[in-house]
């Protein structure tokens, strides 16, 4: 979008940029903003070390060299963060924090007005956009260009409903202010920003679509790196290749970098619906009794049935009764998609959400490694919308975006007794599967 249809859409007194293609529209403004820099010179930090090449999602503190790369015509945009030269409004001593590649730092300003930072690109370089990830609780946020007489003007605005999102720049800026959103005083939280250069926005860079309307497939899981671990190809194959609506709902939201390093998982499996955390804690037992102790089974049967019925799934999956390892965990979320199927459609159970979002009976709903009308899926095709690599590869390396569990034994395994291919299909209102190698038979 041009500065001047921007403008445009500011004296209409509506703004309608969207954080990027599929995002929600930010909602309307109701005060221009126009405020200078105020108060003491801000304090400066220059983003050190070498220009950095773009690291994959989720990588932690590499920095490295710009590959210009071309598609078509369209020269892709370039991760341009280390050329730049970072000044915040407030407690700049600390801004590193959000250029340091490590999900577990981040920079907090102040309260008010200075909750900003300046950006300025190289001579001969754009921007053409900014990511930013949060280390919670987004808010209203944007982008500003100083006017002729060095008054900032909002030129980019989002309501803030993702950790992860994106803003475009108008054409030729060089000069630029990531500020709170006007009217919004709160302070930032930012755990990373990067500055792109102009061009077509990378494949990596997230521009989240909110949580679906209807789903064709929710996958109900208990913590941050399970949507890949137990369920192997299930996203890449359903998000990324067969383009299916796929819900991830998550019981326990874990810490804000557990929370980044899931969007980069999830991202990296194609999927383009923004996940939905519960507020369960993470709690660890080794049975289902000790665990509904801890989180109470009307309030997880509450949550699970409130999501059924807001998402409408047509396909259900979920963990093993068993916890894959004996995880209480990971056994409620079981047990509740168990009752929840039932309690779904029924307009006597939990009234509020039925009466919010209307019943739903969901037509398939699978368990991993249930053993009754067993299915073993197929991760080993390739993938055209991962340029060939089969979902099974693209679920390791969505894996490798939980930077913080690398050290840990798990991985996504295709084998043995746990093995992320072998399904059972619990309850299904379209007969039992036949072929027994698609969690869409019979749907399509
Ligand atoms: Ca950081």
């Amino acid at each position: 979008m041009t500065a001047r249809r921007i403008l445009a859409a500011l004296l209409a007194g509506l703004v309608m940029i969207c954080t990027g293609a599929g995002a929600e529209p930010a909602g309307p403004m109701t005060q221009r903003e126009t405020e200078t820099a105020a108060g003491a010179p801000g304090e400066s930090e220059t983003a050190a070390g070498a220009p950095g090449e773009v690291p994959a999602a989720g990588a932690t503190g590499r920095s490295a060299f710009i590959v210009r790369e071309t598609e078509g015509e369209a020269e892709i945009s370039r991760d341009i963060t280390a050329l730049c030269t970072l000044t915040a409004g407030a407690k700049g001593a600390t801004l590193k924090r959000c250029l340091d590649r490590n999900y577990k730092t981040y920079w907090r300003s102040v309260n008010g007005a200075k909750a900003w930072i300046e950006v300025s690109v190289p001579e001969g370089e754009t921007a053409g956009g900014v990511s930013v990830q949060w280390h919670e609780h987004p808010h209203a946020w944007s982008l500003q260009t100083a006017d002729g007489t060095g008054k900032w003007e909002t030129v980019g605005l989002t309501e803030g409903r993702y950790l992860a999102e994106w803003l475009e720049l108008p054409e030729g800026t060089t000069r630029f202010r990531v500020a709170n959103a006007p009217g919004e005083r709160r302070h930032f939280n930012l755990t990373e920003i990067r500055i792109w250069s102009a061009g077509e926005t990378p494949k990596e860079v997230q521009r989240w679509r909110p949580p679906a309307e209807k789903a064709d497939l929710m996958l109900l899981v208990t913590h941050s790196d399970d949507e890949v671990l137990w369920f192997g190809g299930t996203l890449p194959t359903y998000a990324g290749e067969r383009d299916k609506v796929c819900q991830v709902c998550m019981l326990v939201p874990g810490g804000g970098f557990r929370r980044l390093e899931l969007l980069d998982s999830l991202w990296t499996c194609g999927v383009k619906n923004y996940p939905v955390w519960g507020g369960m804690s993470d709690a660890y037992t080794d049975s289902l009794r000790k665990q509904y102790g801890r989180w109470s089974r009307e309030r997880v049967n509450n949550l699970v049935t409130g999501w059924i019925r807001r998402f409408r799934p047509d396909v259900l999956i979920t963990h093993d009764v068993n916890g894959e390892y004996g995880h209480g965990g990971h056994q409620v979320c079981a047990d509740a998609a168990m009752q929840s199927v039932e309690l779904a459609s029924s307009i006597q159970k939990f009234p509020r959400t039925a009466k919010e979002y209307g019943t739903w009976d969901v037509k398939k709903c699978y368990l991993h490694l249930w053993e009754e009308n067993p299915v073993e899926m197929d991760w080993d095709q390739p993938l055209n919308a991962f340029g060939g690599k089969t979902s099974l590869e693209v679920a390791r390396e969505a894996f490798r975006c939980h930077t913080s569990q690398q050290r840990t034994h798990y991985r996504v395994r295709d084998e043995g007794p746990n093995s992320c291919r072998l399904f059972g299909l619990y309850r299904s209102l379209v007969g039992p599967d036949e072929a027994g190698n698609d969690f869409f038979e019979h749907l399509e």
